[in-house]
This record gives structure tokens, sequence and C-alpha cells, in this order.
């Protein structure tokens, strides 16, 4: 008796697994485009000192413009800046055909890789201000890809975290 109770128990727990494919998410594959934007957003006051240590130092994504520097007539004044991709954290699930759509609004070129989770790179790809781009791949890795500009690294990055 207690035999077929496991048996039983087996073949619901096959049942299910077999149900949910190879996703484990439980969710069918399906196509899926994310609108991305580069954007480059900016900052600037002349009520407090200026930052001890040089953005510009931090990341290649930092702008600093000092006072003095930034507005001639008003030389107390600094500006800060940084390029982003807006949005930066996305998800979706192995199998799904991923298509992001990268229109380029500030900064006239970027030298950006996507790369997988075991450090492989999907795609290489120039972008250039006023152009739209689409890349399109299937992930067959689970955990984190990145979309990475070389020119303002590491801040000017994206994560797209794959689901198993
Ligand atoms: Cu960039």
């Amino acid at each position: 008796m207690k035999k077929h109770v496991l048996i039983g128990a087996v073949l619901v727990g096959a049942f299910f697994l077999a149900a949910c494919g190879s996703a484990g998410t439980g969710l069918a594959p399906s196509d899926v485009t994310f609108d991305i934007s580069v954007i480059e957003i900016k900052g600037s006051t002349d009520k407090l000192d200026p930052p001890e240590v040089d953005p510009a130092s931090l990341s290649k994504g930092y702008g600093y413009t000092g006072p003095g520097d930034f507005d001639p007539e008003n030389p107390a004044k600094w500006q800060v800046s940084t390029y982003i991709f807006s949005p930066a954290a996305l998800t979706a699930a192995k199998g799904d055909r991923i298509t992001l759509r990268i229109f380029v609004v500030n900064g006239d070129t970027h030298a950006v890789h996507l790369e997988a989770p075991d450090g492989s790179r999907v795609e290489e790809l120039v972008l250039n201000r006023g152009n739209e781009y689409s890349v399109t791949f299937t992930p067959d890795q689970s955990g984190y890809y990145t979309l990475q500009c070389d020119n303002h690294g590491p801040t000017m990055q994206a994560k797209i975290l794959v689901l198993p």
C-alpha cells in the first residue's frame, strides 16, 4: 500500500515538472521587447562646496565641471553629470526571445557590448546619438546579462536578470 502511494507521488511530481517545461518558471517562452534610452543627466549647484573627490576619477560615466569652469559669471557654481541606460534593471526568462531597442539621446558615441552570465560576449555594437538600434537574442543561461558601455564604464550599465 505504501509502495503505491510513493509511486503515485513520483508520477505526480514527474507530471508537474513536465507541465512546467524547461523554463522552470511555469511561463511559456515569449517574445519580449525592452525600450531603452541612452541619456545623460546633469545637476549643478552654487549652494554646496564642490566634492572632495573628482567624480570623473570614480567612473568614466561621471562628468564634473568645477567652480569657475562651469559658469564664469557664477564662480561658486559647479556641475556633475552621468550617462545611463534607462531603464537599467530588466527581467526575463531563459528561452524568451529578447529584443533590446535602444535609442541614443545623449553622447555622440557609445561602444557597447552585451555579456552573458558566463562572461562570453553576445553582441558588440557602436551606438551613435540620434539613432535607434535593435539587438535580439535568446538567452541560454540564467543569471545576469550585462549591457555595458566601454566608453562610460563601469556605471553606464544595464542588467537583465534571466530567470531559469
Ligand atoms: Cu556610453
